[in-house]
């Protein structure tokens, strides 16, 4: 069983820091603007989650409404039952009969400089030639679509367009290997791939098409290719097979009605690797992922008509689907979106797109915040940002230094920072601040959000007290979660819903404080245990970016005789600090004074960098096999550099 819980409290270390109060002049105006009137909804919806969730969603357009809020029979849900809706039709056709028809939707950058907008007339056409365009290939309600291309908006739109036409899709990340986008393709059974000749990062041309045609050899449930012209690079026509993506719109018709879709259609099938094992493929369905999303969206970032929200996700992540894609449509909103890397042409292209779109609400990943923060302030301080009224961060927990960094440097203590802990798996927002609600404390996602039964127990399922750490679980059915693992409902089963009885688990320790504020602790997996000392690799990882010459680390246990575990920390410097013996001493005694003597790492690694997902997860387990000195074993399709292993493994030698 992956992610087998073990019997044993986890060690609470880690130290409450400061607390910041929503800015008053932020929580005037805010959609829930104040404690009280969080708490409020909260107890309304623990009294009854089906009402709660009702009203949400009844904010969106039905074609039939439902009998039944919620069916349960753990661990199956089904969520409005009965009523047919689509969610292309919510984000699309919903918004053309007001002042937001000529509105723009989505604005898109391009890394070489070149900007796009599309109003939501404009998508809602594009979105239609193309839900055409599918269908003449022969695509039907229920068929899978695999989607790999650059961050661009005809990524959104062939999402749309699937969704408009009941059929599934499976965005495949760019990124990734030939290899890996079989696997899922043949996974799914994907029947259409969509792509693009090619994709922009960092000046260069990524060949998506070439990894496409490398795929499709090996997957036989490939029927017909669908080709962007992007990037304009030179690329292999198979014919018969590869279709162009102008040609296949030119002769589509723009009338397209949307499919009436039951609530519980299948939506999307977006893999996530699981710790050992092949990638699951997480199933979402239509109805209750997009009451959820719309939801969260508009509460969580306060969406106004005038925002200029930009998530800086990809769509292959499941952040790109919800909050990149979804969230910000169902709700009207303008979208930026952004092609690129982050550092081309220079270090501060970010805080120049920020300044010349007027971006005013700005969500992305601890990882990349570290990243800006070792670049220095001078990059932000050449531009103007204050169009920014909130932050967000997603994707681990934010070490208190970075999200003070992130408040000051980016947000001029002026903005709220939203700190939004959810999962593949959830779909959407679980655990966050309200940031016109609730004090933020850096380092916590602070509470579940109304409606969401988040808890953190012990192993029979038991909440734990005030002060202490456990598992965080989801106890009662949400309307956006995760539906089953495709094709493997019996690892769906084992992997959520048989480690603690009767509830969803998460994966993640956390602990609950003295306010029964969240702090996550990071995977079960990577907690470690020296001498019997449940200790999270985060809170040793938070105390040693807390050192002045440290960039960022990444701590992971190595098996020792003694003592069961030994901390080991990999580290990467601030630019310009160089690796010393004696470095490594000050920075065992900065952990053994920051947090205990039995954290003091055993060893210290320098690193150049560390081993990421693309949306910036370290891969311990890689690192915990780099420093148990075996090899690297199990699936590394996730991994944004391969590189770095090569180069992790020599610098021992
Ligand atoms: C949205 C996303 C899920 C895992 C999750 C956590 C970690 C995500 C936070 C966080 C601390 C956060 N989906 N995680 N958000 N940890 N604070 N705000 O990331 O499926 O790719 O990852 O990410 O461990 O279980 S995901």
């Amino acid at each position: 069983m992956e992610n087998a819980v073990k019997e044993r409290s986890i060690d609470v270390l880690l130290r409450e820091g400061a607390s910041f109060p929503p800015p008053p002049a932020f929580a005037k105006t805010a959609r829930v603007p104040s404690k009280a009137a969080r708490a409020k909804l909260t107890a309304a919806a623990a009294k009854s989650p089906e009402k709660f969730w009702d009203a949400a969603a009844r904010e969106l357009f039905w074609f039939k409404p439902w009998r039944k809020t919620l069916q349960w029979k753990v661990p199956h849900a089904k969520w409005f039952v009965g009523g047919t809706t689509n969610l292309s039709y919510n984000c699309l056709d919903r918004h053309l009969d007001g002042p937001r028809r000529n509105k723009a939707a989505l604005i898109w950058e391009g890394e070489p400089g070149e900007v796009r907008t599309y109003t939501y007339l404009q998508l809602h056409r594009e979105v239609s030639l193309f839900a055409n365009g599918l269908k003449s290939l022969g695509v039907a309600k229920g068929d899978r679509v695999a989607i790999y291309m650059p961050l661009v908006p005809e990524a959104v739109i062939a999402m749309l367009a699937c969704a408009r036409v009941g059929a599934v899709h499976g965005v495949v990340f760019g990124g990734f290997s030939a290899e890996a986008l079989r696997d899922r393709i043949n996974d799914s059974q994907a029947k259409i791939v969509v792509t693009s000749d090619g994709g922009w990062r960092k000046g260069a041309i990524l060949r998506l098409k070439d990894a496409v045609d490398e795929a499709v050899k090996g997957s036989p449930s490939v029927k017909a290719v669908v080709v962007l012209k992007h990037a304009g690079n030179e690329i292999t026509i198979n014919e018969g097979m590869d279709h162009w993506w102008h040609r296949l719109t030119a002769k589509s018709s723009p009338v397209c009605p949307a499919e009436k879709l039951d609530s519980e259609h299948p939506l999307f099938i977006l893999y996530t690797s699981g710790s050992t094992g092949k990638p699951k493929g997480i199933l979402h369905t239509t109805g209750g992922y997009m009451t959820q999303v719309a939801w969260t969206t508009k509460n969580v970032f306060d969406l106004r008509e005038e925002d200029v929200y930009w998530c800086t996700a990809d769509v292959g992540w499941v952040t790109g689907h919800s909050y990149l894609s979804y969230g910000p449509l169902l709700n009207g909103a303008t979208a930026f979106m952004y092609e690129g890397a982050p550092l081309t042409p220079g270090p501060d292209r970010f805080w120049s797109m920020i300044a010349r779109h007027k971006i005013s609400i700005f969500y992305t990943a601890p990882t990349a915040i570290r990243t800006f923060m070792r670049l220095g302030d001078s990059h932000p301080g050449k531009h103007d940002l204050t169009s920014l009224r909130l932050l967000g961060t997603v994707g681990e927990p934010i070490n208190p230094e970075a999200w003070k960094w992130y408040r000051r440097t980016i947000g001029g203590e002026r903005c709220p920072i939203v700190d939004t802990w959810w999962q593949t798996e959830t779909g959407a927002i679980m655990i966050s601040p309200l940031p016109g609600a609730t004090a933020a404390k850096p380092g916590s996602a602070t509470l579940p959000l109304p409606g969401v039964d988040a808890d953190v127990v012990d192993m029979q399922g038991k909440s734990v007290p005030l002060g202490s750490g456990g598992y965080l679980v989801v106890k009662r059915p949400w309307p956006s979660m995760l539906r089953t693992i495709w094709g493997d409902d019996e690892r769906y089963k084992a992997q959520y819903w048989s480690q603690i009885p009767g509830m969803y688990f998460t994966g993640d320790g956390a602990r609950k404080d003295k306010d029964g504020y969240i702090w996550i602790l990071g995977r079960i997996d990577d907690v470690l245990n020296v001498s019997g000392h449940r200790l999270s690799t985060m809170e040793i990882e938070s105390a040693l970016v807390g050192h002045a010459y440290v960039a960022e680390s990444a701590v992971v246990g190595r098996p020792d005789e003694i003592h069961g575990q030994a901390v080991c920390a990999f580290v990467t410097l601030k630019g310009g600090r160089t690796p010393s013996p004696e470095l490594k001493d000050e920075l065992r005694e900065f952990v053994a004074k920051a947090i205990g003597a039995i954290a003091r790492p055993a060893e210290i690694r320098f690193t150049d960098s560390l081993p990421k997902t693309r949306s910036g997860k370290i891969m311990r387990r890689l690192l915990r096999e780099i420093a148990a000195g075996g090899a690297v074993k199990g699936d590394v399709t996730t991994l944004e550099d391969f590189g770095i292993l090569a180069k992790l493994q020599q610098d021992e030698e």
